[in-house]
């Protein structure tokens, strides 16, 4: 074996057997440095005459590509094996049961979307539902709102880019279920339609999404009774006192005519507001809890009906509004942090189903 291929052997030998990136740049520098012993054999090249350069040059070039080459292996292999220990030391496993459990609980808003859903099927109305972006005619127009209408700027509304003429846009309440029912489902109706609905509105008390439920009465000769019955038994139940007293005051709503606002008394108990008892009363006072009226007779024949055979009444109110009522919240933009905390104090068991029999709050 000649000195150059003993020394390419020793120093290839010795690359292969470094352990760290470290000692392996120590060889590099032994080796293929400024003074190193590879570095050192190219330099004799320089002085040699053409001849002698032919004969040792191509060894010594050989001894130089094969220890860079060796060295690169090497540093690859040390760096993958480095890697891998770090993917090892940093790996989860998604499969192994949480350490603590699921620390969730049912939303408030949740909690009394079941309630209201309860009630209302005890006074015989199912639950509809329907697309959350909707066309401008089944939010607005349908609903005796059209283009010019004050109410369309009133509802700060969300619009899509415009496609092929259709206007589309995030559905401003629930309103267009009703309406889209009314065109699928041959009278009589009686529905709720809870679900999300965006407004760009933002405050404490107002959130960009909230939640609205609505409820729809279609049938024969229905009058203002019914609606004022049905709306007293609701808040009866849901606030679970029998001492609910109701403030209709007239207002105004394109889908309605006449429109009503229904506002609850709430009485002083130990200094604090309750809802319950005449709002009249002293340190007592009403809050706006409900809009509704008599189904509009232009929004009957919009969907397809004769307003002369078919009546109806309608209502709506927002979720969030009637969960902070219930459950004593103040901050409204709280619904919407995730705060563990907030849902612990808060939130309910996913096993409090709300039932009429078992009361429907928790
Ligand atoms: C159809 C016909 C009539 C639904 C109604 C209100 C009055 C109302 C607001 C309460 C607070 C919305 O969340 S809120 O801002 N709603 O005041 N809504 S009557 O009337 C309808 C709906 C559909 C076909």
């Amino acid at each position: 074996m000649t000195e150059i291929s003993a020394l390419k052997a020793g120093l290839i030998a010795d690359i292969e057997a470094a352990d760290t990136l470290e000692a392996l740049d120590a060889l590099r520098v032994g080796a293929l440095g400024k003074s190193g012993v590879v570095t050192g054999l190219l330099k004799t090249l320089g002085p040699m005459s053409p001849q002698e350069r032919l004969e040792k040059g191509p060894p010594i070039q050989d001894l130089r590509e094969s220890v860079t080459a060796a060295l690169a292996d090497r540093k690859a292999a040390l760096e993958q094996a480095v890697l891998d220990a770090r993917l090892a030391s940093e790996k989860i496993d998604m499969t192994l049961p949480a350490e603590a459990g699921p620390q969730g609980s049912v939303h408030p808003v949740s909690q009394v979307m079941d309630e209201l859903a309860e009630i209302f099927a005890d006074l015989g109305f199912s639950v509809a539902s329907g697309p959350e972006i909707e066309d401008d005619w089944h939010n607005f127009t349908a609903l005796n709102i059209p283009e010019t209408h004050p109410a369309r700027a009133m509802h700060d509304t969300f619009y899509f880019p415009d496609e092929d003429g259709q206007k589309m846009l995030l559905r401003t309440h629930t309103s267009p279920v009703q309406i889209r029912t009314m065109m699928q489902t041959p009278p009589p109706i009686r529905i709720i339609a809870p679900g999300r609905v965006y407004r760009s509105d933002s405050d404490a008390t107002h959130t960009p999404m909230f939640h609205q439920i609505e409820g729809l009465v279609i049938d024969k000769g229905i009058t203002l009774g019914h609606l004022k019955w049905t709306l007293e038994t609701f808040l009866k139940a849901f606030f679970e006192r029998e001492d609910i007293v109701l403030r209709l005051r007239p207002s105004y709503f394109p889908f309605t005519e006449p429109s009503v606002e229904v506002d609850v008394g709430y009485t002083l108990t130990n200094g604090q507001r309750v809802i319950g008892g005449d709002g009249d009363a002293a340190g007592g006072g009403w809050l706006e809890v409900l809009g509704s009226g008599m189904v509009n007779r232009r929004v009957i024949e919009a969907c397809g009906l004769d307003p002369d055979e078919w009546q109806g009444f309608a209502f709506g109110t927002g979720v969030d509004r009637l969960a902070m009522l219930k459950y004593g919240m103040n901050d409204l933009r709280a619904f919407f942090d995730g705060d563990l905390r907030w849902l612990k104090h808060y939130g309910f068991s996913a096993l409090d189903v709300p039932t009429l029999s078992g009361g429907v709050g928790a």
